[in-house]
């Protein structure tokens, strides 16, 4: 079984499909919930299938005799062609504002390409309009301006692009066609209320949510980084509320929830104030956070991920982040998340101002999450 890659519930034996040549379309009162602006699609029809792996063969539209497209019978997004007999690995990013997450998103498709490589496959945009929207919201900016990504727009402003998903194939792996699917969203939503809000329903029906964690935000951190660092132009909230409110929308589903320390570049820039706590902390060469396994390593190391998780579970409890780790051990509900520590820097270095580092891209260990993730569902 596999998951929609827009709403990200489970598709089981119901089956949705519609006609998107010239056919009439209306307002569509699920859809726009779901999407969170107005949608509008022409009339859906349902059926069942015998299992949920079935591909079927859709017979064309009564109306106007063009070819019907596969829909979800959740969200009625068109499901790209023969998505049910593939495997997705639907990952949520959560964090409050400039956490890291679009530079992450940014970072990572390029990654994932080296990934790729390492398991002798491929990695491809799955629709046009992934592809049109990393390159205009994320590759642009970042690879071609060498600039920041402005903060991600709330999702119910007309031009917020979050809603769209990336879904990426990644070729057969293991013996079954996999793909990778990232949703971005604004922080701003996830540090308001988020009673009522269905648009970010897709959090509790993800395989993973990647938790953004910005030790700068830590005053202690800051402190000591001062003259080290160019001040940073933008600022998130308090991350115990964001992840109180993503507690909320995961409600009784149960995602895997990576906990993921970003920018941590500056934390390795510690090493080089005097004598403090936090710098001797850093300076222990031997750590895993330290070092990077590598970009073209194959599979994923569980015995390096569990050193790394256990030291970041230290780190975050030491920058006082005890909340964070509470939250993610012992959660209100009484279901421990099946959950895992980890540490990114997707720049490798500081922005200073609208620009990058003029060294470049240099990130570190942004692939152990996903790698994490795929080896949860047997894709290495
Ligand atoms: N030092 C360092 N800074 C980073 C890194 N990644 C992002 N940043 C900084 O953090 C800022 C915010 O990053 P974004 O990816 O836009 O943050 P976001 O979490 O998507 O923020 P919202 O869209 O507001 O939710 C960037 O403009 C960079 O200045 C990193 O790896 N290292
Ligand atoms: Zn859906
Ligand atoms: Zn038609």
């Amino acid at each position: 079984m596999t998951k929609c890659p827009h709403c990200f519930v489970t598709l089981g034996t119901q089956y949705a499909a519609c006609c998107r040549n010239r056919c009439t379309v209306q307002h569509d009162e699920r859809a726009s919930l779901l999407h969170g602006s107005p949608v509008e699609n022409p009339p859906i029809g349902r059926f069942s299938g015998p299992t949920p792996e079935w591909v079927p063969e859709l017979p064309q539209c009564r109306e106007c005799g063009g070819g019907l497209t596969e829909c979800c019978p959740n969200c009625h997004m068109a499901l790209p062609p023969d998505w049910r007999s593939g495997q997705a690995t639907c990952i949520a990013l959560a964090g409050a504002r400039a956490t890291g997450k679009s530079v992450y998103i940014g970072v990572l498709v390029k990654l994932l390409e080296l990934f790729a490589d390492a398991h002798d496959t491929t990695v491809e945009f799955a629709d046009g309009a992934s592809r049109q929207m990393y390159e205009n919201v994320y590759e642009k900016p970042l690879f071609e301006a060498r600039g920041i990504i402005a903060p991600t727009p709330r999702a119910n402003l007309a031009d917020s692009y979050q809603r769209q998903p990336i879904i990426l194939s990644l070729g057969v792996l293991n013996g079954q066609r996999r793909y990778i699917v990232l949703r971005d969203v604004a922080g701003e939503d996830l540090e308001n209320r988020v009673e009522g809000q269905a648009h970010l329903a897709f959090f509790e029906h993800a395989s993973t949510v990647l938790f953004m964690f910005d030790p700068t935000r830590v005053s202690e951190v800051r402190n000591q980084l001062q003259d080290l660092i160019p001040a940073q132009l933008h600022e998130g909230g308090d991350p115990a509320v964001v992840l109180n409110n993503l507690n909320l929308l995961i409600g009784q589903g149960r995602p895997r929830l990576g906990v993921v320390l970003s920018k941590f570049d500056t934390m390795q820039t510690l090493t080089q104030v005097a004598d403090t706590e936090l710098s001797r902390i850093m300076s222990n060469a031997g750590a895993a956070f330290m070092r990077d396994p590598g970009t073209l390593m194959p599979g994923y190391d569980e015995g390096d991920g569990l050193l790394l998780n256990a030291e970041v579970r230290s780190l975050l409890q030491r920058l006082h982040a005890n909340r964070i780790v509470t939250a993610v051990e012992r959660p209100h509900t009484g279901q421990p998340f099946d959950h895992r520590f980890f540490v990114v820097s997707a720049l490798g270095a500081p922005t200073r101002g609208e620009s990058l580092h003029d060294h470049g891209i240099a990130s570190f260990r942004c692939l152990d999450p996903i790698r994490w993730s795929l080896r949860c569902d047997g894709a290495i």
